[in-house]
């Protein structure tokens, strides 16, 4: 498989749960900003919709939308289990939380990252995200992740979306909950070792 990302992105969740997968994947540069692969390739000819992720499947159909792609990755590892079987109530609540994650945080976070955002509309949506977080932080009660005792492909999501409040000035140091969750993502291997291979961390 192929997953075309871009440092840092949303893509680096869809890129942390194959390496728990354990699945054997290629990274393809994708630039947010060109629009180009690193080969000058257009990239709108792979993914008409411009964005990354988009995982290439071996058979070389194309899925795009991270919460499908961790989902379609959880399902061909199953006894890995990083996601609840499906039609089981718990893969409607882990769709939930993905869901949750894609449209009130991932989304929220967009326009202050786009330089285009007038800067008046900045101040309310940093206080949306700091809202929702705030919920977050109250769900992650007495949990070690957002399902419980183990680690879902929902979890891949919200790390990733939550480590971008340091890059747009929100403060999340009074949230104990989800600033023990951040560090306990941190030390995971496959975290590590996909933060490294995007050359995020040394
Ligand atoms: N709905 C998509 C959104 C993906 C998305 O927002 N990707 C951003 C990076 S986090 C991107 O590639 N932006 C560049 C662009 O839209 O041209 C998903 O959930 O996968």
């Amino acid at each position: 498989m192929k997953l075309y990302y871009s440092p840092g992105a949303c893509s680096l969740s869809p890129h942390i749960v194959l390496r728990e997968a354990g699945l054997p994947f290629e990274l393809v540069l994708a630039s947010t900003k060109t629009h180009k692969l690193a080969d000058g390739t257009d990239y709108y000819g792979i993914n008409p919709k411009g964005y990354v992720p988009l995982l290439e499947l071996d058979n070389g159909d194309r899925l795009s939308e991270g919460p499908a792609i961790v989902q379609y990755i959880a399902d061909q590892v199953p006894q890995r289990n990083l996601a609840p079987a499906n039609g089981t109530m718990g893969r409607y609540r882990l769709q939930e939380w993905l869901n949750f994650i894609t449209s009130e945080l991932h989304k929220g976070f967009s326009p202050l990252f786009n330089p285009a955002t007038p800067e008046d509309y900045k101040p309310l949506a940093k206080d949306r995200l700091a809202a929702r977080l705030k919920w977050v932080n109250e769900q992650l009660e007495g949990k070690q992740y957002l399902m419980g005792e183990r680690f879902t492909v929902a979890d891949a999501y919200l790390f990733t979306v939550a480590n971008w409040t340091q890059f747009v000035g929100i403060d999340i140091s009074g949230l104990a909950n989800l600033g023990a969750y951040m560090g306990r993502m941190a030390a995971r291997a496959a975290v590590k070792e996909a933060l490294k291979a995007e050359g995020l961390l040394k």
